[in-house]
């Protein structure tokens, strides 16, 4: 062999160590993929810090994305957050593992309330906890809602779904959700019909509906929306409870004048869940279970609901929410307000077929 043969040879073998050590370093890590603007990045340092393992943190703002790749498989994710309606079909495919409950501890601290309404869709909550959850409703912007028309809707879906009403807010900016499972649902109930229809007549009417004020809609996107109306870009969006105040607590920041309210549409709204899943191929599971049972902490989960504005499901967390997020119905709905909150089934093969083409040619216009 050629000296600079050797020379490679022994270039290669001290990578393959430096390779194997750098392994066993970052073998302790957690790969995590979560909504956008749903966690304070403090929980993930405190994780560090106690554990020793690294996370890797990715995030989505579409249950589709997150699906798609979980159907896929080989997602090299170890923690995802499906909606309750998308979990409960994952579980069914086969895309996750039953939670060893022997490693999670710290569930003693699940708000049994959340927990039963999960098991809806997780029976015996087997594969999945809690993680936060919310409504989906109106953002707007107060000052230039009322400039246009002082007596504007803003407590009632009627502001987005009635054709003259939208039409007036058109020129100040509105983006809507790119999430059909929230647009359908809200259109069929302002009809008066059962937003948890699976119908494809009733989706056909809710598209129809939905096409006729798409003329005014600036932007479906479902996580833009955040940072457009706190900086007073948009007047309206059709946004999830947590998001819009985040947005109008990143104007107060800024203190640029811009001001942010949210609304639960007096017509109903949807309750959603968001909840934390181990994949069945995860790469590290055991990190997995670690990672959940830190999250389940009262006071970890508390920082996030503080942070993102979002309500949990862990009831010992309370105690650490501040009250001024606790006492806000807007967050944690009172009973009167759940009254007219619906969650929703999952979409079987053939009705989501039917949401989807529905929903492309609603954002197409075709
Ligand atoms: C967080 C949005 C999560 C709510 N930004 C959607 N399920």
């Amino acid at each position: 062999m050629s000296k600079l043969g050797l020379r490679a040879l022994g270039a290669a073998a001290g990578l393959t160590v430096a390779l194997i050590s750098g392994a066993q370093a970052e073998d302790k890590v957690v790969n995590v993929f979560n909504w956008s603007d749903y966690i304070d990045q403090s929980v993930l340092d405190d994780f560090t810090k106690e554990t020793g393992i690294k996370v890797v943190y990715d995030v989505f703002d579409s249950n589709d994305i997150l699906e798609t790749k979980l159907l896929a498989g080989g997602t090299g994710y170890d923690v995802v957050v499906p909606s309750a309606e998308f979990l409960a079909r994952q579980i069914q495919a086969g895309v996750f593992q039953k939670l060893d409950k022997s490693k999670l501890p710290n569930l003693v601290n699940v708000w049994p309330d959340v927990a039963e309404r999960l098991a809806v869709y997780d029976p015996g909550n087997e594969y999945a906890v809690n993680y936060m959850w919310g409504t989906t409703g109106i953002g707007y912007n107060p000052d230039k809602i009322k400039a246009i028309d002082p007596n504007a809707p803003v407590d009632s879906w009627k502001i987005l779904f009635d054709p003259e009403t939208v039409a007036k807010f058109k020129s100040c900016g509105i983006y809507v959700l790119d999430a059909p499972e929230e647009l359908i649902p809200a259109a069929l109930n302002y009809l008066g019909k059962d937003p948890n229809s699976k119908d494809s007549a009733d989706i056909e009417a809710a598209g129809e509906l939905l096409k006729s004020i798409a003329p005014n809609i600036q932007k479906f996107n479902s996580s833009e929306y955040i940072n457009a109306l706190a900086n007073g870009d948009i007047c309206l969006a059709v946004g999830y409870s947590g998001d819009v105040l985040q947005a109008r607590n990143r104007a107060a920041e800024a203190k640029n004048g811009v001001t942010v309210a949210y609304s639960v549409p007096k017509e109903g709204a949807k309750l959603f869940f968001d909840n934390m899943a181990i994949p069945a191929d995860a790469p590290h599971p055991e990190e997995a279970l670690a990672f959940i049972n830190f999250i389940l902490k009262p006071e970890e989960i508390a920082k996030s609901s503080n942070y993102v504005s979002y309500a949990n499901g862990n009831l010992a967390s309370q105690k650490f929410i501040d009250p001024a997020i606790l006492n806000d119905k807007a967050i944690f709905p009172d009973a009167e307000t759940m009254k007219h909150l619906y969650g929703i089934s999952p979409y079987d093969p053939k009705s989501q077929r039917v949401l989807t083409r529905v929903w492309t040619s609603v954002k197409t216009g075709m």
